[in-house]
């Protein structure tokens, strides 16, 4: 059924994709992810704006506020859900896919249910996410992903308190490891090494890698997401994927943080500088100077409504491509995938006949150590690999890098 406006209640639109069956190709196991869009709230780019603040803090918030490390994509514009089971017999959550925190936890909605396989540890586990919070008990529990997707001792967070994830039952931290520093109660220093981690230590996967594809917006009936454990889906991307190192600019590089310059057309308007990819920031965000650059070889405005930059039918016929250079390696959006998906123009409060551009400010210059987010509308033009063996981050194009879906 196509995403028509017609469909799209005024208020709240919260749709909820059954996920489809797990796909395994040359031993890869893949796991569908339910894309979720929520226009609760009209505004995305301030629902963005909530998550993006805390990641300036970094893993060095941990020493001033304790388990604050980074915000969780609830309530976002767009979030992407796996169904992940829990004990023996399972219980089946609906837990928020997050790149950009580590700690895996249930319970805000679907309670924890204790089975043989369930450990309560001594250990309180508390996480702070800024618009968001949980906190409870460390348990250990086996962990199923998928069949033959099976961790049997994970250590995951079991909310007794939470709030602002309504509609789902918690996260899949998929975070650096690090990130899960200062979360438990009674052991401060102790790390808890994330799903990823676990199955790779476990022997259950031969690489400790994820592989993620997103596609834009179509139907409703898209799962439109998948991820993969261990190794690449080579059924979602083109060519080859072009690896570049984690960067070691701080607070960039406690996340999945990378090194990147930014032209439009010919022009430079972002020089090499560090920030992050984040599967739970719907936009693409960059630093003032570079957006006051963008905004003026576009000739866009900012449109009061949305809050995102709106151009004429007249200027999108002269837009240029906007090129992410990362490793040495050029990434393009075309004019097509610098645009909001017009068919969902009027759930964000926009007007059915604008056209409205997924690049918006990061809210301060370059030079701060995390000075661009490449979220989901970079993500659905390029499938994206996180590599923790290697600390390395890696992209190939899609067969939807150049789609005119928007
Ligand atoms: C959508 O987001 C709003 C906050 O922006 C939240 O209050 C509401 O519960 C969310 N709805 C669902 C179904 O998640
Ligand atoms: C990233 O940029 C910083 C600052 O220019 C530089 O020190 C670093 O070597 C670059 N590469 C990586 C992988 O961090
Ligand atoms: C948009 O908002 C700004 C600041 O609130 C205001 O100055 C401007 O007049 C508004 N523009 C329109 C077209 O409403
Ligand atoms: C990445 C992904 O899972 N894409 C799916 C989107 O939905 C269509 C239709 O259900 C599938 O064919 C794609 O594989």
């Amino acid at each position: 059924m196509v995403l028509a406006l017609t469909l799209l209640p005024a208020i709240l639109l919260a749709l909820r994709v059954a996920a489809g069956p797990v796909l395994v190709e040359d031993n890869i196991i893949s796991l569908p992810l339910s894309r979720r869009l929520n226009f609760t709230s009209a505004n995305v780019v301030q629902q963005d704006l909530a998550r993006l603040k805390k990641f300036k803090i970094g893993k060095a918030g941990v020493n001033e506020e304790r388990a604050v490390v980074a915000e969780p994509v609830d309530n976002q514009v767009v979030s992407y859900i796996a169904s992940v089971g829990v004990g023996s017999p399972a219980t089946t959550y609906e837990l928020i896919v997050d790149t950009g925190s580590s700690n895996t936890w249930v319970g805000s909605g679907t309670k924890y249910v204790q089975t043989s396989t369930s450990t309560k540890t001594s250990n309180t586990v508390s996480v702070s996410y800024g618009s968001g919070s949980f906190s409870g008990t460390e348990f250990i529990d086996q962990v199923t992903l998928a069949p033959g997707l099976v961790i049997s001792k994970q250590s995951i967070g079991v909310a007794s308190r939470s709030s602002g994830f309504s509609g789902t039952d918690g996260i899949l931290g998929i975070g650096p490891v690090d990130l899960t520093q200062g979360t438990l109660t009674n052991a401060q220093s102790t790390l808890i090494p994330t799903v990823t981690d676990n199955l790779f230590s476990q022997g259950t996967i031969s690489a400790n890698l994820i592989g993620i594809s997103f596609e834009p917006a179509r139907t409703e009936d898209d799962a439109n997401g998948s991820i993969s454990f261990g190794g690449t889906d080579s059924t979602k991307f083109t060519g080859s994927v072009a690896f570049t190192p984690v960067t070691s600019t701080l607070p960039a590089g406690d996340y999945w943080g990378i090194n990147q310059s930014i032209t439009y057309g010919g022009t430079t308007i972002l020089a090499s500088t560090a920030g992050i990819v984040d599967t739970g920031t719907t936009l693409i965000y960059i630093a003032t100077n570079a957006y006051t650059k963008y905004v003026s070889a576009t000739g866009a405005v900012l449109d009061n409504n949305t809050g995102l930059l709106r151009i004429t039918s007249a200027q999108f016929a002269a837009l240029q491509n906007l090129n992410f250079v990362i490793g040495g390696v050029t990434y393009s959006l075309t004019p097509n995938a610098q645009i909001w998906p017009r068919s969902l123009n009027t759930a964000i409060g926009g007007s059915a006949s604008s056209i409205y551009l997924v690049v918006s400010d990061w809210g301060s210059n370059s030079g701060e150590g995390l000075d661009f987010i490449n979220g989901y509308a970079f993500l659905e033009r390029f499938y994206s690999v996180f590599d923790t063996t290697n600390k390395q981050i890696g992209f190939a194009t899609t067969p939807f890098t150049t789609a005119t879906t928007n």
